[in-house]
C-alpha cells in the first residue's frame, strides 16, 4: 500500500464554506453565556467544528447532482430502487427499508426483537440503541474485550466481543433469555475501535448454534473494514468492498445511520433478508417514517445515500481518511498529550484524567478541557465522561462517575485539511502549557435524562 504522506486528499476543492476566527474576548463571552455547554454555542461562532462527524460529510459532485434527480412520488420512487441495488450489492440484504436517521431504525428493529427483560448483548451499544432497548423493556449488556476500556492498550481490534463472557451470558441466562446481539462497526463508545473478522464470525458461529440473531450497527462499516485489512492476517490483499461483503455476509441484517458511513446529512437504512421482520418492520416503518419506498426522507436524500455508500468504499477515500485521524493522533502523541491508542476510525478522544491529574472527577475535567479548546482556538470538541455519563445513584443520591473521562475529537468526513488538525495539536499544546491554572466545572443546571445536551455549568 503506498504510504499516505507521499500523497495528498484524493479529491480537489470544488465549493468552500468560509469559517471565521473570532477574538479571545470573544469567545470567552460565548462559552459564560453558554453555560460553559458547547451544545449552546451557534456554529458560525466556531472556527473548526469537532462536534461530530454524523451528519457533518462534505458531499461529493457527484452525490450533489444526484440530488437534481430526485424522484419525488410518494410510492415506487426511482432513487429507492437505486438505493435499494446498492445496498444489495453492497451488503447482500434485498430488503432494505430507509429511515430518517439511525435511531429510527434502532427503534423499528427493537420494536420486533426486543420483549420485556430480554437481553440484548453487544459489545458497546451507541447510546441511542440502548435507550431504545430500555424503552422496550430490554436490558442492554455490553461485552466488549478488557482492552477495549484501557486507553493505553494497544490492541488492534479493541471492539471485539469478549467470547468467553460471551458464552457465560448464554450458559448462565440461557439462549432463550437473549433477544438478539448486536455488533457496533466500528464500536464508537470506546473510540471507533474496530471489531475483526475473526471475531465476528465466531459471534455469528456461536450465535446461529443457539438461534439467536446477530445484527451490526453499521454506521461506520467502511471504515472497520479498512481496519480489517490494515490489522487483519489474512486480509491484506482484500478489496474493500470483499471485506464488508464478508462482514455483512455473517449477520441477519443491519440498522445504520447513514449521516457517518453513507456520507449523507441526513438518513439511516434498516436491511435484511428475514422476510417477516421484513414485513413487520414496514408496518412499523409506515407509522413512525414514511411509506416503505421513501422511509422519512426525500427521493433526493435517498439518491445521495445510494451514491454515498459507493464512493466510502473508495480506497484511496479511506486511506486518506483514517489516514487523517492517524495523523491527528500521532502529532499529538508526539506532543506527550494522552490519547486513546491506537486512533480509531472517526476521530482521536483524549484522556482527560491523563491530561488534568490534578483535577479531581467531581470537577468535570473532561468538560475542563472541552472548554479550554473553544476558548484556546475555537475548536468544538464533546464530552464523554462525568457530565455525559455520571449520574445520581437512585437508593444513595450519591454521584456515580464513569470509568473514563473522555474528549471525542470527532473528525467531519472530506471537509477539514490536515493544516486544520495542526491548529488542533498547537492549541492542546497550550493548554498543557497551562494545565495547572485551568479551573474545574460545577453543574449547576441538569435535565433527567441526557443531561449533557442541556447542562449548565459553572467555572471552579
Ligand atoms: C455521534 C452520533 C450522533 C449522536 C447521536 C446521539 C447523541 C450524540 C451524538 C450516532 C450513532 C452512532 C452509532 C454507532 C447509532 C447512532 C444514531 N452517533 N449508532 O457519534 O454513532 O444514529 O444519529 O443517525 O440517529 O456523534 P443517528
Amino acid at each position: 500500500m503506498r504510504p499516505r504522506s507521499e500523497y495528498a486528499e484524493p479529491y480537489r476543492i470544488k465549493v468552500v464554506e468560509p469559517i471565521r476566527l473570532t477574538t479571545r474576548r470573544e469567545r470567552e463571552e460565548v462559552i459564560a453565556k453558554s453555560g460553559y455547554n458547547v451544545f449552546n454555542i451557534p456554529s458560525d461562532k466556531v472556527y473548526i467544528d469537532l462536534l461530530t462527524d454524523s451528519g457533518t460529510s462534505a458531499m461529493s459532485d457527484h452525490q450533489w447532482a444526484g440530488l437534481m434527480v430526485g424522484d419525488e412520488a410518494y410510492a415506487g420512487g426511482k432513487n429507492f430502487y437505486h438505493l435499494q441495488e446498492t445496498v444489495e450489492e453492497i451488503t447482500g440484504f434485498k430488503y432494505v427499508l430507509p429511515t430518517h436517521q439511525g435511531r429510527a431504525a434502532e427503534n423499528i428493529l427493537t420494536t420486533y426483537l426486543v420483549k420485556p427483560d430480554k437481553r440484548v448483548l453487544g459489545n458497546m451499544h451507541f447510546d441511542t440503541t440502548e435507550g431504545h432497548i430500555r424503552l422496550k423493556g430490554g436490558n442492554p449488556v455490553n461485552l466488549v474485550i478488557k482492552e477495549g476500556l484501557e486507553t493505553a492498550a494497544r490492541h488492534p481490534f479493541k471492539g471485539n466481543i469478549d467470547i468467553p463472557r460471551l458464552l457465560d451470558e448464554i450458559h448462565t441466562f440461557g439462549a432463550g433469555s437473549i433477544a438478539y446481539i448486536n455488533i457496533t462497526v466500528t464500536c464508537n463508545s470506546n473510540g471507533g475501535q474496530p471489531v475483526s473478522m475473526g471475531n465476528i464470525k465466531e459471534v455469528s458461529r456461536i450465535a446461529r448454534e443457539h438461534s439467536i440473531p446477530v445484527f451490526f450497527d453499521a454506521a461506520r462499516f467502511a471504515e472497520n473494514a479498512y481496519f480489517i485489512r490494515e490489522r487483519e492476517e489474512g486480509y491484506e490483499k482484500k478489496a474493500i468492498t470483499e471485506i464488508a461483503r464478508e462482514m455483512f455476509s455473517y449477520v441477519d441484517g443491519f440498522t445504520m445511520s447513514a449521516k457517518k458511513d453513507g456520507l449523507v446529512n441526513i438518513g439511516g437504512l434498516l436491511a435484511t433478508n428475514n422476510e417477516d421482520l421484513y414485513k413487520r418492520a414496514g408496518e412499523w416503518g409506515i407509522i413512525y417514517e414514511g411509506f416503505l419506498t421513501y422511509g422519512g426522507l426525500a427521493g433526493r436524500d435517498l439518491e445521495a445515500m445510494a451514491r454515498g455508500l459507493r464512493e466510502v468504499l473508495d480506497e484511496d477515500y479511506l486511506e486518506n481518511r483514517i489516514g487523517q485521524v492517524k495523523y491527528l493522533g500521532d502529532r499529538l502523541l508526539e506532543q506527550g498529550i494522552p490519547i486513546i491508542e491506537p486512533t480509531g476510525g472517526h476521530g482521536v478522544y483524549l484522556d482527560a484524567k491523563r491530561f488534568f491529574p490534578h483535577m479531581p472527577q467531581r470537577e468535570f475535567p473532561a468538560q475542563a478541557l472541552v472548554v479550554e479548546l473553544y476558548v484556546e482556538d475555537g475548536i468544538r470538541a464533546v464530552e464523554l465522561g462525568a457530565a455525559a455519563f455520571g449520574y445520581n445513584d437512585k437508593d444513595t443520591g450519591e454521584m456515580v462517575y464513569p470509568a473514563l473521562e473522555l474528549v471525542r475529537l470527532a473528525i467531519p468526513r472530506r471537509v477539514y485539511t490536515d493544516r486544520h488538525m495542526d491548529v488542533v495539536v498547537r492549541a492542546l499544546r497550550n493548554i498543557a502549557g497551562r494545565k495547572d491554572k485551568v479551573r474545574g466545572l460545577r453543574l449547576v443546571y441538569e435535565a433527567p435524562v441526557l443531561r449533557h445536551f442541556t447542562a449548565v455549568f459553572e467555572q471552579i
